[in-house]
């Protein structure tokens, strides 16, 4: 009976990783038209988690550390070479002038923050 009960745990805790890290979609999509564009680093998320952009355009993301946590003191932008230290109170831009099209992933040093460049 225990058993079973333990086993039915790891099968919700499981569920829930996969949908967190696979399934989990984006909470919104900011059009970079207008930059900087801010986006909230909080609560394992960035807000938006989805930016777009057109190749070739310049564009400034403020990143707003709520998260006083390890995990959130870096964001990682691995495709383009940029990382930034990120604090709880220190608003920080990240300026990037992305030359291609294509999906750019940014990320916390552990990738569980992650977040995307979408660049047409
Ligand atoms: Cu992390």
């Amino acid at each position: 009976m225990t058993s079973a009960l333990v086993n039915a745990g790891g099968l919700i805790v499981i569920a829930l990783i996969v949908w967190w890290f696979w399934l989990s979609s984006p909470r919104k999509v900011r059009q970079a038209s207008r930059t900087p564009v801010d986006i909230v680093v909080a609560d394992g998320v960035y807000t938006p988690a989805v930016i777009e952009a057109r190749a070739g355009d310049t564009v400034t993301l403020r990143f707003l550390c709520k998260d006083s946590g390890p995990c959130a003191a870096k964001v990682i932008f691995s495709d383009l070479g940029v990382s930034a230290d990120l604090a709880v109170g220190a608003p920080r831009e990240v300026v990037i002038t992305p030359g291609a099209p294509g999906d750019y992933e940014f990320t916390c040093q552990m990738g569980m923050y992650r977040g995307r460049l979408v660049v047409r």
